[in-house]
Protein backbone atom coordinates (compact mmCIF):
# COMPACT_ATOMS: atom_id res chain seq x y z
CA UNK A 1 0.00 0.00 0.00
CA UNK A 2 2.11 3.36 -1.27
CA UNK A 3 1.07 5.97 1.74
CA UNK A 4 2.15 8.87 1.08
CA UNK A 5 2.65 12.08 3.55
CA UNK A 6 1.42 15.80 3.03
CA UNK A 7 3.61 18.12 4.96
CA UNK A 8 3.43 22.22 5.10
CA UNK A 9 5.64 23.31 2.51
CA UNK A 10 8.26 26.08 2.93
CA UNK A 11 5.99 29.33 3.38
CA UNK A 12 9.63 32.02 4.35
CA UNK A 13 8.96 34.20 6.82
CA UNK A 14 5.57 32.76 7.80
CA UNK A 15 5.70 31.18 11.73
CA UNK A 16 3.17 29.28 13.54
CA UNK A 17 0.79 30.32 11.36
CA UNK A 18 -2.94 29.31 11.77
CA UNK A 19 -5.37 27.14 9.52
CA UNK A 20 -8.72 28.86 9.06
CA UNK A 21 -10.17 26.57 6.94
CA UNK A 22 -9.76 22.67 5.89
CA UNK A 23 -11.29 22.12 2.71
CA UNK A 24 -10.89 18.54 1.96
CA UNK A 25 -12.41 15.55 3.76
CA UNK A 26 -11.23 12.16 4.77
CA UNK A 27 -11.82 9.12 2.23
CA UNK A 28 -11.92 11.99 -0.57
CA UNK A 29 -10.16 11.60 -3.60
CA UNK A 30 -7.83 14.80 -4.74
CA UNK A 31 -5.61 15.68 -7.72
CA UNK A 32 -2.46 17.01 -7.93
CA UNK A 33 -3.03 20.96 -7.04
CA UNK A 34 -6.04 20.65 -5.31
CA UNK A 35 -6.28 23.11 -2.13
CA UNK A 36 -6.07 21.94 1.17
CA UNK A 37 -6.01 23.83 3.65
CA UNK A 38 -6.08 27.84 3.85
CA UNK A 39 -3.66 29.41 6.44
CA UNK A 40 -3.92 33.03 7.25
CA UNK A 41 -1.49 35.36 8.63
CA UNK A 42 -1.95 38.99 9.40
CA UNK A 43 -0.25 39.94 5.90
CA UNK A 44 -2.18 37.89 3.86
CA UNK A 45 -3.90 34.20 3.11
CA UNK A 46 -2.90 31.24 1.16
CA UNK A 47 -3.93 27.74 0.40
CA UNK A 48 -1.84 24.91 0.39
CA UNK A 49 -2.23 22.94 -2.37
CA UNK A 50 -1.60 18.86 -2.78
CA UNK A 51 1.93 17.28 -3.89
CA UNK A 52 0.43 14.05 -5.13
CA UNK A 53 -3.01 12.27 -5.94
CA UNK A 54 -4.60 9.96 -4.21
CA UNK A 55 -7.21 9.06 -1.61
CA UNK A 56 -7.51 10.99 2.09
CA UNK A 57 -6.47 8.16 4.65
CA UNK A 58 -6.21 10.84 7.52
CA UNK A 59 -6.34 14.36 8.09
CA UNK A 60 -4.02 15.02 10.53
CA UNK A 61 -5.11 19.14 11.24
CA UNK A 62 -7.85 20.91 11.99
CA UNK A 63 -9.12 24.87 11.67
CA UNK A 64 -7.51 26.92 14.51
CA UNK A 65 -4.11 25.00 14.54
CA UNK A 66 -1.14 26.89 14.64
CA UNK A 67 1.44 25.06 12.09
CA UNK A 68 4.84 25.39 10.67
CA UNK A 69 7.14 24.00 7.64
CA UNK A 70 7.41 20.39 7.88
CA UNK A 71 3.81 19.45 9.61
CA UNK A 72 2.22 16.87 8.62
CA UNK A 73 -1.49 17.91 6.99
CA UNK A 74 -2.63 14.24 5.72
CA UNK A 75 -1.86 10.81 4.79
CA UNK A 76 -2.60 9.76 1.10
CA UNK A 77 -3.42 6.42 -0.35
CA UNK A 78 -2.26 6.67 -3.81
CA UNK A 79 -3.34 2.98 -4.56
CA UNK A 80 -7.04 3.07 -3.71
CA UNK A 81 -7.19 6.25 -5.81
CA UNK A 82 -7.24 4.08 -9.09
CA UNK A 83 -8.98 1.78 -7.97
CA UNK A 84 -11.74 4.94 -7.22
CA UNK A 85 -11.12 6.19 -10.27
CA UNK A 86 -11.62 3.20 -12.22
CA UNK A 87 -15.21 2.38 -10.52
CA UNK A 88 -16.02 6.23 -10.90
CA UNK A 89 -15.32 5.89 -14.96
CA UNK A 90 -17.62 2.46 -15.26
CA UNK A 91 -20.33 4.21 -13.18
CA UNK A 92 -20.09 7.13 -15.25
CA UNK A 93 -20.15 5.10 -18.50
CA UNK A 94 -22.90 3.52 -17.14
CA UNK A 95 -24.95 6.77 -16.15
CA UNK A 96 -23.89 7.84 -19.58
CA UNK A 97 -25.57 5.34 -21.47
CA UNK A 98 -28.57 5.23 -19.98
CA UNK A 99 -29.18 8.91 -19.76
CA UNK A 100 -28.70 9.30 -23.59
CA UNK A 101 -30.54 6.19 -24.30
CA UNK A 102 -33.54 8.52 -22.25
CA UNK A 103 -32.70 11.66 -23.84
CA UNK A 104 -31.11 11.67 -27.31
CA UNK A 105 -29.20 9.18 -29.74
CA UNK A 106 -26.29 11.79 -29.25
CA UNK A 107 -24.07 12.26 -26.43
CA UNK A 108 -25.57 15.88 -25.04
CA UNK A 109 -23.28 18.55 -24.91
CA UNK A 110 -23.31 20.62 -21.49
CA UNK A 111 -25.83 22.58 -21.17
CA UNK A 112 -25.68 25.99 -19.00
CA UNK A 113 -28.57 28.03 -19.87
CA UNK A 114 -28.23 31.20 -18.62
CA UNK A 115 -24.86 31.96 -16.09
CA UNK A 116 -22.01 30.06 -15.70
CA UNK A 117 -22.07 28.11 -12.42
CA UNK A 118 -20.03 25.10 -11.33
CA UNK A 119 -22.15 22.36 -9.60
CA UNK A 120 -19.57 20.89 -7.77
CA UNK A 121 -19.18 20.72 -4.23
CA UNK A 122 -15.53 22.86 -4.18
CA UNK A 123 -15.61 26.70 -5.56
CA UNK A 124 -12.85 28.43 -6.67
CA UNK A 125 -12.20 31.37 -5.29
CA UNK A 126 -8.74 33.75 -4.52
CA UNK A 127 -7.76 33.31 -0.92
CA UNK A 128 -8.67 36.96 -0.62
CA UNK A 129 -12.25 36.55 -1.91
CA UNK A 130 -12.36 33.37 0.63
CA UNK A 131 -11.29 35.68 3.60
CA UNK A 132 -13.77 38.52 2.43
CA UNK A 133 -16.85 35.85 2.38
CA UNK A 134 -15.37 34.64 5.91
CA UNK A 135 -15.43 38.02 6.80
CA UNK A 136 -18.85 38.73 5.86
CA UNK A 137 -19.73 35.30 7.40
CA UNK A 138 -20.79 33.66 3.83
CA UNK A 139 -19.79 29.85 2.79
CA UNK A 140 -17.92 30.24 -0.93
CA UNK A 141 -19.56 26.94 -1.86
CA UNK A 142 -22.73 28.26 -1.56
CA UNK A 143 -21.60 31.52 -3.29
CA UNK A 144 -23.09 31.18 -7.43
CA UNK A 145 -19.56 32.28 -9.23
CA UNK A 146 -19.91 34.51 -12.31
CA UNK A 147 -16.55 34.26 -13.66
CA UNK A 148 -15.15 31.76 -16.15
CA UNK A 149 -15.39 28.03 -14.87
CA UNK A 150 -18.01 28.94 -11.73
CA UNK A 151 -14.83 31.02 -10.08
CA UNK A 152 -15.84 33.43 -7.55
CA UNK A 153 -15.60 37.09 -7.24
CA UNK A 154 -15.68 39.82 -4.53
CA UNK A 155 -18.32 41.29 -6.15
CA UNK A 156 -20.04 37.34 -6.27
CA UNK A 157 -19.94 37.08 -2.38
CA UNK A 158 -21.53 40.81 -2.14
CA UNK A 159 -24.43 39.99 -4.49
CA UNK A 160 -25.08 36.39 -2.60
CA UNK A 161 -24.91 38.58 1.03
CA UNK A 162 -27.13 41.33 0.22
CA UNK A 163 -29.62 38.20 -1.65
CA UNK A 164 -29.44 36.65 1.92
CA UNK A 165 -30.27 39.82 4.51
CA UNK A 166 -32.36 41.79 4.89
CA UNK A 167 -31.25 45.47 6.80
CA UNK A 168 -34.74 46.91 8.78
CA UNK A 169 -34.08 49.43 11.30
CA UNK A 170 -30.15 49.21 11.42
CA UNK A 171 -30.91 45.67 12.10
CA UNK A 172 -29.54 42.97 9.70
CA UNK A 173 -31.73 39.86 9.56
CA UNK A 174 -30.69 36.59 8.03
CA UNK A 175 -33.99 36.09 5.05
CA UNK A 176 -35.05 32.19 5.92
CA UNK A 177 -38.73 31.57 5.21
CA UNK A 178 -40.20 28.88 6.86
CA UNK A 179 -43.62 27.41 6.40
CA UNK A 180 -45.90 26.93 9.21
CA UNK A 181 -47.74 23.97 8.47
CA UNK A 182 -46.16 20.99 6.47
CA UNK A 183 -47.35 20.79 2.79
CA UNK A 184 -48.11 16.88 3.92
CA UNK A 185 -50.60 18.26 6.76
CA UNK A 186 -52.89 18.98 3.85
CA UNK A 187 -53.22 15.92 1.60
CA UNK A 188 -51.36 13.63 -0.13
CA UNK A 189 -47.74 15.03 -2.13
CA UNK A 190 -44.91 14.18 -4.33
CA UNK A 191 -41.37 15.73 -3.93
CA UNK A 192 -39.23 15.84 -7.22
CA UNK A 193 -36.14 17.05 -7.86
CA UNK A 194 -35.86 20.59 -9.62
CA UNK A 195 -34.80 20.15 -13.43
CA UNK A 196 -30.52 20.78 -13.75
CA UNK A 197 -31.49 23.94 -15.89
CA UNK A 198 -34.31 25.48 -13.89
CA UNK A 199 -31.41 24.51 -10.97
CA UNK A 200 -29.12 26.85 -12.61
CA UNK A 201 -30.79 29.50 -14.27
CA UNK A 202 -33.02 30.36 -10.91
CA UNK A 203 -30.08 31.97 -8.76
CA UNK A 204 -29.78 34.45 -12.02
CA UNK A 205 -33.17 35.18 -12.15
CA UNK A 206 -33.20 36.33 -8.54
CA UNK A 207 -30.04 38.02 -8.79
CA UNK A 208 -31.61 40.07 -12.31
CA UNK A 209 -34.60 40.72 -10.01
CA UNK A 210 -33.24 41.53 -6.92
CA UNK A 211 -30.18 43.82 -8.06
CA UNK A 212 -31.91 45.50 -11.35
CA UNK A 213 -34.30 48.10 -11.05
CA UNK A 214 -36.56 47.24 -13.23
CA UNK A 215 -39.42 49.02 -15.09
CA UNK A 216 -41.58 47.59 -17.77
CA UNK A 217 -43.76 49.22 -20.29
CA UNK A 218 -46.66 47.83 -21.77
CA UNK A 219 -47.73 49.36 -25.30
CA UNK A 220 -50.00 48.01 -28.34
CA UNK A 221 -49.24 47.74 -31.51
CA UNK A 222 -50.89 48.11 -35.34
CA UNK A 223 -49.64 45.18 -37.04
CA UNK A 224 -52.36 44.70 -39.53
CA UNK A 225 -50.24 45.41 -42.71
CA UNK A 226 -47.50 43.88 -41.80
CA UNK A 227 -49.46 40.61 -40.80
CA UNK A 228 -51.33 40.95 -44.43
CA UNK A 229 -47.99 41.04 -46.27
CA UNK A 230 -46.96 37.91 -44.18
CA UNK A 231 -49.80 35.96 -44.43
CA UNK A 232 -49.50 36.85 -48.35
CA UNK A 233 -46.01 35.34 -48.63
CA UNK A 234 -45.50 32.62 -51.17
CA UNK A 235 -42.67 30.45 -53.25
CA UNK A 236 -43.04 32.37 -56.50
CA UNK A 237 -41.76 28.87 -58.30
CA UNK A 238 -43.70 26.20 -56.17
CA UNK A 239 -46.66 28.28 -55.55
CA UNK A 240 -46.82 27.13 -52.42
CA UNK A 241 -46.75 29.12 -48.99
CA UNK A 242 -43.80 30.88 -47.33
CA UNK A 243 -44.05 30.07 -43.61
CA UNK A 244 -42.54 33.09 -41.46
CA UNK A 245 -43.09 33.56 -37.85
CA UNK A 246 -43.90 36.97 -36.90
CA UNK A 247 -41.14 37.09 -34.33
CA UNK A 248 -38.89 37.40 -37.30
CA UNK A 249 -40.24 40.53 -38.53
CA UNK A 250 -40.24 41.89 -34.60
CA UNK A 251 -36.53 40.83 -34.25
CA UNK A 252 -35.36 42.97 -37.31
CA UNK A 253 -37.27 45.67 -36.18
CA UNK A 254 -35.71 45.12 -32.49
CA UNK A 255 -32.55 45.42 -34.58
CA UNK A 256 -33.55 49.02 -36.15
CA UNK A 257 -34.68 50.24 -32.51
CA UNK A 258 -31.20 48.99 -30.92
CA UNK A 259 -29.17 51.21 -34.02
CA UNK A 260 -31.63 54.02 -32.87
CA UNK A 261 -31.45 54.00 -29.39
CA UNK A 262 -27.52 52.24 -28.62
CA UNK A 263 -28.18 52.59 -24.60
CA UNK A 264 -30.56 49.12 -25.16
CA UNK A 265 -27.15 47.29 -26.60
CA UNK A 266 -24.77 48.04 -23.59
CA UNK A 267 -23.84 46.29 -20.22
CA UNK A 268 -22.82 47.95 -17.17
CA UNK A 269 -19.44 47.39 -15.69
CA UNK A 270 -20.00 48.24 -12.24
CA UNK A 271 -16.82 47.79 -10.71
CA UNK A 272 -15.27 50.15 -13.31
CA UNK A 273 -18.03 52.36 -13.91
CA UNK A 274 -18.27 52.15 -17.08
CA UNK A 275 -21.23 51.56 -19.76
CA UNK A 276 -20.10 49.10 -22.68
CA UNK A 277 -21.80 50.22 -25.88
CA UNK A 278 -21.78 46.55 -28.38
CA UNK A 279 -21.12 47.15 -31.84
CA UNK A 280 -22.52 43.97 -33.06
CA UNK A 281 -26.27 42.83 -32.70
CA UNK A 282 -27.16 39.41 -31.08
CA UNK A 283 -30.02 39.53 -30.28
CA UNK A 284 -31.39 36.77 -27.90
CA UNK A 285 -34.86 34.67 -27.66
CA UNK A 286 -36.06 32.35 -25.08
CA UNK A 287 -36.94 29.31 -25.62
CA UNK A 288 -39.36 26.19 -24.18
CA UNK A 289 -38.32 23.30 -23.94
CA UNK A 290 -39.08 20.27 -21.67
CA UNK A 291 -35.93 20.33 -19.61
CA UNK A 292 -36.55 24.46 -19.22
CA UNK A 293 -36.21 28.27 -20.42
CA UNK A 294 -32.77 28.45 -22.83
CA UNK A 295 -32.12 31.53 -23.85
CA UNK A 296 -29.23 31.23 -27.16
CA UNK A 297 -28.42 34.33 -29.08
CA UNK A 298 -28.61 34.40 -32.53
CA UNK A 299 -25.51 36.49 -34.08
CA UNK A 300 -25.70 39.61 -36.44
CA UNK A 301 -29.13 39.58 -37.02
CA UNK A 302 -28.14 43.09 -39.07
CA UNK A 303 -26.80 41.21 -41.64
CA UNK A 304 -29.91 39.15 -42.07
CA UNK A 305 -32.85 39.11 -44.01
CA UNK A 306 -36.25 38.12 -42.26
CA UNK A 307 -36.31 34.75 -44.02
CA UNK A 308 -32.93 34.02 -42.68
CA UNK A 309 -33.88 35.29 -39.45
CA UNK A 310 -37.01 32.62 -39.65
CA UNK A 311 -34.87 30.04 -40.54
CA UNK A 312 -32.12 30.60 -37.77
CA UNK A 313 -34.87 30.80 -35.02
CA UNK A 314 -36.23 27.43 -36.41
CA UNK A 315 -32.65 25.91 -35.99
CA UNK A 316 -31.52 27.31 -33.05
CA UNK A 317 -34.70 26.30 -30.86
CA UNK A 318 -34.86 22.57 -32.42
CA UNK A 319 -31.24 22.92 -31.22
CA UNK A 320 -31.92 24.01 -27.78
CA UNK A 321 -34.87 20.99 -27.71
CA UNK A 322 -32.29 18.29 -28.59
CA UNK A 323 -29.79 19.45 -26.00
CA UNK A 324 -27.09 20.17 -28.96
CA UNK A 325 -26.66 23.51 -28.70
CA UNK A 326 -23.14 24.75 -27.51
CA UNK A 327 -22.52 26.60 -24.31
CA UNK A 328 -21.26 29.54 -25.99
CA UNK A 329 -24.46 30.32 -27.52
CA UNK A 330 -26.10 31.46 -24.16
CA UNK A 331 -23.61 34.33 -23.78
CA UNK A 332 -22.77 37.57 -25.65
CA UNK A 333 -26.22 38.93 -26.63
CA UNK A 334 -26.82 42.28 -27.10
CA UNK A 335 -31.00 42.26 -25.88
CA UNK A 336 -33.60 39.14 -25.49
CA UNK A 337 -36.88 38.51 -26.68
CA UNK A 338 -39.09 36.47 -24.80
CA UNK A 339 -41.93 35.91 -27.05
CA UNK A 340 -45.43 33.91 -25.85
CA UNK A 341 -47.16 35.07 -29.04
CA UNK A 342 -47.43 31.31 -30.10
CA UNK A 343 -48.91 30.18 -26.53
CA UNK A 344 -51.19 33.03 -25.71
CA UNK A 345 -51.99 35.94 -23.24
CA UNK A 346 -51.16 39.79 -23.56
CA UNK A 347 -48.92 41.57 -21.16
CA UNK A 348 -46.32 40.53 -18.83
CA UNK A 349 -43.19 41.29 -17.18
CA UNK A 350 -40.10 39.93 -18.59
CA UNK A 351 -37.20 39.56 -16.00
CA UNK A 352 -34.01 41.13 -17.82
CA UNK A 353 -31.00 38.65 -18.67
CA UNK A 354 -27.75 40.16 -17.25
CA UNK A 355 -25.27 41.46 -18.42
CA UNK A 356 -28.42 42.95 -21.26
CA UNK A 357 -29.90 45.85 -19.59
CA UNK A 358 -33.31 45.30 -21.41
CA UNK A 359 -35.70 42.96 -22.84
CA UNK A 360 -39.07 42.44 -25.16
CA UNK A 361 -41.68 40.49 -24.28
CA UNK A 362 -44.36 39.94 -26.92
CA UNK A 363 -47.88 38.42 -26.66
CA UNK A 364 -50.52 37.09 -29.21
CA UNK A 365 -51.67 39.37 -31.62
CA UNK A 366 -55.44 40.02 -31.26
CA UNK A 367 -58.01 41.36 -33.26
CA UNK A 368 -59.88 45.23 -32.02
CA UNK A 369 -62.55 47.14 -33.64
CA UNK A 370 -60.99 50.88 -34.08
CA UNK A 371 -62.62 53.86 -35.02
CA UNK A 372 -60.85 55.48 -38.16
CA UNK A 373 -62.29 58.66 -39.58
CA UNK A 374 -65.64 57.69 -38.06
CA UNK A 375 -65.86 54.04 -39.31
CA UNK A 376 -65.09 51.06 -37.27
CA UNK A 377 -62.11 48.93 -39.02
CA UNK A 378 -60.91 45.50 -37.65
CA UNK A 379 -57.30 46.33 -37.09
CA UNK A 380 -54.63 43.50 -35.98
CA UNK A 381 -52.51 44.64 -32.61
CA UNK A 382 -49.79 42.64 -30.94
CA UNK A 383 -49.11 43.56 -27.45
CA UNK A 384 -45.41 43.96 -26.37
CA UNK A 385 -43.70 44.38 -22.72
CA UNK A 386 -40.25 46.21 -22.50
CA UNK A 387 -38.67 45.69 -19.24
CA UNK A 388 -35.26 47.78 -19.11
CA UNK A 389 -32.81 48.48 -16.39
CA UNK A 390 -33.98 52.08 -15.30
CA UNK A 391 -29.64 52.48 -13.86
CA UNK A 392 -29.14 53.17 -17.87
CA UNK A 393 -32.23 53.79 -19.63
CA UNK A 394 -34.64 56.19 -18.69
CA UNK A 395 -38.35 56.37 -18.49
CA UNK A 396 -38.23 58.60 -21.15
CA UNK A 397 -35.98 56.92 -24.09
CA UNK A 398 -38.24 53.77 -22.48
CA UNK A 399 -41.15 55.43 -24.58
CA UNK A 400 -39.11 56.39 -27.22
CA UNK A 401 -37.99 52.80 -27.99
CA UNK A 402 -41.40 51.64 -28.21
CA UNK A 403 -42.97 54.79 -30.16
CA UNK A 404 -40.20 53.26 -32.89
CA UNK A 405 -40.72 49.61 -32.74
CA UNK A 406 -44.38 50.54 -33.18
CA UNK A 407 -43.67 52.26 -36.13
CA UNK A 408 -40.82 49.48 -37.59
CA UNK A 409 -43.60 47.16 -37.09
CA UNK A 410 -46.90 49.36 -38.14
CA UNK A 411 -47.96 50.46 -42.19
CA UNK A 412 -44.56 51.80 -42.69
CA UNK A 413 -43.11 48.41 -42.05
CA UNK A 414 -41.78 47.48 -45.29
CA UNK A 415 -40.05 51.00 -45.73
CA UNK A 416 -38.57 50.99 -42.33
CA UNK A 417 -37.69 47.49 -42.06
CA UNK A 418 -35.75 47.76 -45.78
CA UNK A 419 -33.06 50.54 -44.50
N1 LIG B 1 -49.19 36.51 -32.21
C1 LIG B 1 -49.94 35.59 -32.82
N2 LIG B 1 -49.46 34.44 -33.32
C2 LIG B 1 -48.14 34.21 -33.18
C3 LIG B 1 -47.29 35.12 -32.54
C4 LIG B 1 -47.86 36.31 -32.04
N3 LIG B 1 -47.12 37.22 -31.42
N4 LIG B 1 -46.05 34.59 -32.54
C5 LIG B 1 -46.10 33.41 -33.15
N5 LIG B 1 -47.36 33.16 -33.54
C6 LIG B 1 -47.86 32.00 -34.25
C7 LIG B 1 -46.88 31.55 -35.32
O1 LIG B 1 -47.10 32.25 -36.53
C8 LIG B 1 -47.25 30.10 -35.44
O2 LIG B 1 -48.45 29.99 -36.21
P1 LIG B 1 -48.60 28.88 -37.39
O3 LIG B 1 -48.39 27.58 -36.71
O4 LIG B 1 -49.96 29.13 -37.87
O5 LIG B 1 -47.53 29.21 -38.36
C9 LIG B 1 -47.60 29.70 -34.03
O6 LIG B 1 -47.91 30.92 -33.35
C10 LIG B 1 -46.53 28.96 -33.24
O7 LIG B 1 -45.37 29.73 -33.22
P2 LIG B 1 -44.09 29.21 -32.39
O8 LIG B 1 -44.17 29.68 -31.00
O9 LIG B 1 -43.94 27.76 -32.59
O10 LIG B 1 -42.88 29.86 -33.17
P3 LIG B 1 -42.25 31.27 -32.96
O11 LIG B 1 -41.26 31.41 -34.06
O12 LIG B 1 -43.23 32.34 -32.86
O13 LIG B 1 -41.48 31.16 -31.58
C11 LIG B 1 -40.04 30.25 -29.95
C12 LIG B 1 -40.34 30.38 -31.43
C13 LIG B 1 -38.78 29.44 -29.81
C14 LIG B 1 -39.82 31.62 -29.34
C15 LIG B 1 -41.22 29.58 -29.25
O14 LIG B 1 -41.37 28.29 -29.75
C16 LIG B 1 -41.09 29.50 -27.75
O15 LIG B 1 -40.37 28.68 -27.19
N6 LIG B 1 -41.83 30.39 -27.05
C17 LIG B 1 -41.85 30.43 -25.59
C18 LIG B 1 -40.85 31.43 -25.03
C19 LIG B 1 -40.98 31.54 -23.54
O16 LIG B 1 -41.17 30.58 -22.84
N7 LIG B 1 -40.90 32.78 -23.03
C20 LIG B 1 -41.10 33.04 -21.65
C21 LIG B 1 -39.80 33.35 -21.02
S1 LIG B 1 -39.99 33.93 -19.40
O17 LIG B 1 -40.35 32.63 -18.59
Amino acid sequence: MASTKILVPDMGDFKDVEIIEVLVKEGQQIKKNDSLITLESDKSSVEVPSTHEGVIEKINVKVGDKVNKGDLILSLNAESATEQKKEAVSKQKKVEKTEIKKVNPRKPKEIIPVVPTSQTGSKSASPKVRKFARELGANVVEIPGSQRGGRVSEEDVKNFVRSQVTVSGGKVEKKVHKEEYQHEEFGEIELKDIPRVKRLSGPHLVRSWTEIPHVTQHDEVDITEMERFRSSLYDYYTGEKIKVSPLAFITKALVSALKRFPNFNASIDTVKEKIIYKKYFHVGFAVDTPHGLMVPKIRDVDQMSIKEIGVALRKTSRLCRDLKIDKKEFFGGSMTISSLGGIGGTFFTPIINPPEVAILGVGKSFDRLVKIKDKFVSRKILPISLSYDHRIIDGAEGARFCVYLSECLGKDFAFKLAV
